[in-house]
């Protein structure tokens, strides 16, 4: 297809989720001539995309909200502790109208290619319609879990009913009565999904692989003190939560003691308190639930009695009962996953012990059983960290592939910068705290650094920035090394790549958010260490 020119811009943004958005505000405020390219039809990323029945956040409602300006923080009402997808949604679209964000946004439009012109010192981005964008700036807003995974089950193509993956969700409502529904994957997006399912299909067949840790989510109304509390001083309550280890919860700080230096009985008092509390402030009953395996063990094992009391049928409870180290998986919070169980029309099959062989027309067979389905949903999670980047052929200097230069992991420096690819940014990319932070926090970091790092350059007349190998090099180091000293490693997750075959080993996100700012604003105060400018 012959390409056709949108003309230059000073940057180009691929994707218009939460830190694409942020980062056109951000970028027109210092002046830039930008242009967003998004695949979807509007704004939203994730919660674009993410639309199945029970999909909501896990972070409480008022810290997942962008903080850089205090009329909107102070203007938006939440309504429950955990907002639902469509209301994080509505906040998003509320956002894209406030600050007129549109007109910038090239919507409909995937990002095919992009590679660096070394004779101009631009980047070329092609679209897969065929219009070619030149800009200075390639910034990457393309998300962390945005390239959904669909294992290659066989006869998939076979199946006569609907097919739906959790990450690329109707828009229209579907409707589950009198059907007898399959269900793969008991992730974050299965636990959401399988009790709202099971309220409305006649029957619901959960495919399980890997039991999974879940915590009550405890969602409620938001207590309209805890809100007016918050915004007398919203300001401070950011602050605060950008100084805790995953940038959040600094009202319910984690304890910091052993789980192993308190008598059993006051051990179960904190749990059980933090049990009721619900979500992730569990997690935070002690200072060594990740680092050392024995503390860890009584925080799996206090979930595993509370999954047993739950769920009547003992062998089914057996079943639900995880082995692995909590919390090595990204934590799952939950609204009713374990009492659904008790519904009649509820089956639980362990296809770890006897896999799924194939998808067949009328449903899906394992080694010993037919299933009869009239749908069947896909909750198996996406590749993530790096599967979008690497799903575009992006090229920079010496026609040198990301793919090839990521061919053992995605080595890059602070999740930030890619040594070869000038003038090129990725917004939470792997090696930085990203998924292991509140997700709004991680962004509103990283695009502020890109924003004065940009600033910078046009202040000081410098062409272009790009890191240098060596400190690519010390800093995937580094990461893993980080991880290393915790029991993040100890499992199969999509933290390491390990949902993926073939994928290569890697731990992606980066432990201690706050050590990473830090690190981040000393080696701009050490003029740009670890980066290379050219003038
Ligand atoms: O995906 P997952 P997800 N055959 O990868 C199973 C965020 N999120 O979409 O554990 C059979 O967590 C897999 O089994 P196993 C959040 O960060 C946030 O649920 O690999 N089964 C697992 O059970 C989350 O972590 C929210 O053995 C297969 C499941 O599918 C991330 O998105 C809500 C399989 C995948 O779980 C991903 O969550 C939703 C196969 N071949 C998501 N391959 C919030 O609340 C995989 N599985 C903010």
């Amino acid at each position: 297809m012959t390409e056709k020119s949108e003309g230059f811009f000073d940057a180009v943004i691929v994707g218009a989720g939460i830190a694409g958005m942020y980062m056109l505000y951000r970028l027109r405020e210092l002046g830039l001539s930008t242009r967003v390219i998004e695949k979807a039809s509007d704004v939203g990323g994730t919660w674009y995309w993410n639309r199945y029945p029970g999909a909501r956040c896990d972070t409480d409602t008022m810290e997942y909200s962008y903080s850089f300006c205090e009329e909107l923080q102070q203007e938006w009402e939440w309504s429950t502790r955990y907002p639902t997808q469509p209301e994080i949604l509505h906040y998003l679209n509320h956002v894209a109208d406030r600050f007129d964000l549109r007109p910038d946004i090239l919507f409909n439009t995937q990002v095919q290619s992009a590679y660096f012109n070394e004779g101009t010192g631009h980047w070329q981005v092609q679209t897969e319609n065929g219009a070619e964008f030149t800009a200075q700036f390639l910034i990457m807003a393309t998300g962390c879990l945005s390239t959904p995974n669909t294992p290659p089950f066989d006869g998939i193509d076979t199946f006569t009913g609907p097919i739906y993956h959790t990450g690329r969700w109707p828009h229209k409502e579907v409707d589950f009565s009198g059907q007898r529904v399959g269900i793969i994957g008991t992730g974050s997006s299965g636990v959401q999904s399988i009790p709202v399912i099971a309220q409305q299909a006649d029957q619901l067949i959960v495919f399980q692989r890997s039991a999974q840790y879940s915590v009550p989510a405890r969602n409620r109304p938001v207590d309209p003190e805890l809100v007016a509390e918050i915004k007398a001083d919203y300001a401070g309550f950011r602050a605060r939560n950008r100084l805790e280890y995953a940038g959040q919860l600094s009202h319910i700080p984690r304890n910091d003691f052993s789980a192993l230096s308190v008598a059993s009985v006051e051990r179960e008092r904190i749990y059980e308190e933090r049990w009721q509390t619900g979500g992730f402030p569990f997690f935070g009953s002690f200072n060594d639930i990740m680092r050392d395996q024995k503390a860890n063990e009584t925080a799996a094992e206090f979930v595993r009695r509370k999954i047993r009391a739950v769920v009547k049928d003992p062998k089914v409870a057996d079943m639900l009962c995880p082995t692995h180290t909590i919390a090595c998986k990204r934590p799952v919070l939950d609204s009713n996953f374990f009492e659904t169980f008790n519904q009649d029309n509820v089956l639980l099959v362990d296809i770890h012990s006897v896999p799924i062989q194939e998808i067949i027309p009328t449903g899906l067979r394992t080694a010993d059983t037919n299933y009869e389905l009239d749908t069947i949903i896909i909750a198996t999670g996406f590749d993530a960290m790096t599967g979008t980047l690497l799903k575009i052929d992006i090229r920079g200097r010496k026609g040198l592939r990301l793919q090839d230069k990521w061919s053992a992991g995605p080595l890059n420096y602070l999740g930030l910068s890619i040594s070869g690819f000038p003038n090129f940014f990725t917004i939470t990319g792997p090696g930085s705290p990203s998924v292991l932070v509140n997700m709004v926090v991680a962004i509103e970091q990283h695009v502020e650094w890109v924003a004065d790092c940009i600033d910078y350059m046009r202040g000081n007349e410098k062409k272009s920035i790009e890191s240098i190998l060596a400190a690519e090099h010390e800093w995937v180091d580094h990461v893993n090394n980080v991880a290393e000293g915790t029991l993040s490693p100890t499992c199969n997750s999509w933290y390491l790549g390990a949902n993926i075959p073939g994928k290569t080993r890697v731990y992606m996100p980066l432990h201690d958010f706050p050590a990473y700012v830090k690190k981040c604003e000393e080696l701009v105060a050490n003029g740009y260490e670890g980066f290379l400018f050219s003038s």
